[in-house]
């Protein structure tokens, strides 16, 4: 890696257990009101398909014993919320979407961290000195379904930097880099600067990694900003944008991209400017 201010010690188990802690903070209470009748209704039936595989490939006790051991040690990399929301949380948040006619949204991934700071509707993400990458501009304004600009409408956004990393899951990174609360103005418009980020390499050295390379996959998602967008009265949504070009587009390890979320920027002197809006539907 060519960057100086590169965390060289990020690893698979300080990011998940990072990501672990960060869902026991803010999501783990949910689990509590699932009725039993739909407990029993999803765990006997996931456990059916994994019968069925077991059945239709012959699966063998050393492949039953390697899987046990990749369970195991998912766990113990703290890997839990890397796994599911790469492999399993795209498909709840289609489900999720159906209903709704505003902006589409896309998974929110394992590296939200709520209340980053409130930076106005003229927004500079925080960043180092120097923050390696380049430089974009990203507005846009946030409407009802009729096109009604949402007075109070509230960006949070996230993203990883120039070398895909982020706050909070890799070392040595500014807790609140590249992360920010947006208010919109009155009209619903706001303006964000950062630093255009990298393609982002889910960690190699740990469970998830393993699969990956036993499997003969690639760790790659799509560079990528993420956000929320919310407004009183208004269902909020997470969302993902991507870059125009990117190889990986048409090949992200989560499958979150979607056509609809890919930006179209355009070179500006010093950086680049894209202009985005959101829609969002009535609660
Ligand atoms: C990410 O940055 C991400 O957005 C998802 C969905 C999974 C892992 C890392
Ligand atoms: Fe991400």
């Amino acid at each position: 890696m060519s960057i100086d201010h590169a965390p060289e010690t990020a690893t698979a188990a300080a990011s998940g257990a990072n990501a672990t802690a960060r869902f026991a903070t803010d999501k783990s209470a949910a689990a509590a009101a699932t009725p039993p009748e739909r407990v029993s209704l999803l765990a006997r039936e996931v456990l059916a398909a994994v019968h069925k595989a077991v059945h239709d490939h012959k699966v063998t006790y050393d492949e039953y014993n390697a899987l046990k051991s990749w369970l195991i040690n998912v766990g113990q990399d703290g890997e839990w919320p890397l796994f599911l929301d790469v492999w399993v949380e795209h498909a709840v948040e289609e489900v999720a979407g159906e209903t709704r006619d505003g902006s589409k949204g896309t998974i929110e991934g394992p590296y939200y961290v709520p209340a980053a700071p409130e930076l106005g509707h003229d927004a500079v993400l925080p960043m180092r000195d120097g923050e390696h990458g380049t430089p974009l501009l990203f507005q846009g304004q946030v409407t009802d379904v009729a096109g009604q600009p949402l007075l109070g409408a509230v960006l949070e956004i996230w993203h990883a930097d120039d070398d895909g990393f982020y706050s909070q899951f890799a070392p040595g990174i500014p807790e609140w880099n590249l992360r920010g609360t947006v208010t919109a103005d009155e009209n619903g418009h706001f303006q964000i600067r950062t630093m255009q980020p990298a393609p982002y390499q889910i960690p190699t050295d740990g469970a998830c990694g393993k699969l990956i390379s036993a499997a003969g996959w690639h760790p790659w998602r799509p560079a990528h900003l993420h956000l929320k967008v919310a407004a009183p009265g208004y269902q909020q949504i997470t969302t993902q944008l991507y870059f125009p070009g990117d190889k990986y587009n048409d090949n992200d390890v989560a499958d979150a991209v979607k056509p609809e979320l890919i930006l179209d920027p355009h070179d500006v002197d010093g950086g680049r400017e894209v202009t985005y809006d959101f829609v969002l539907d009535k609660v």
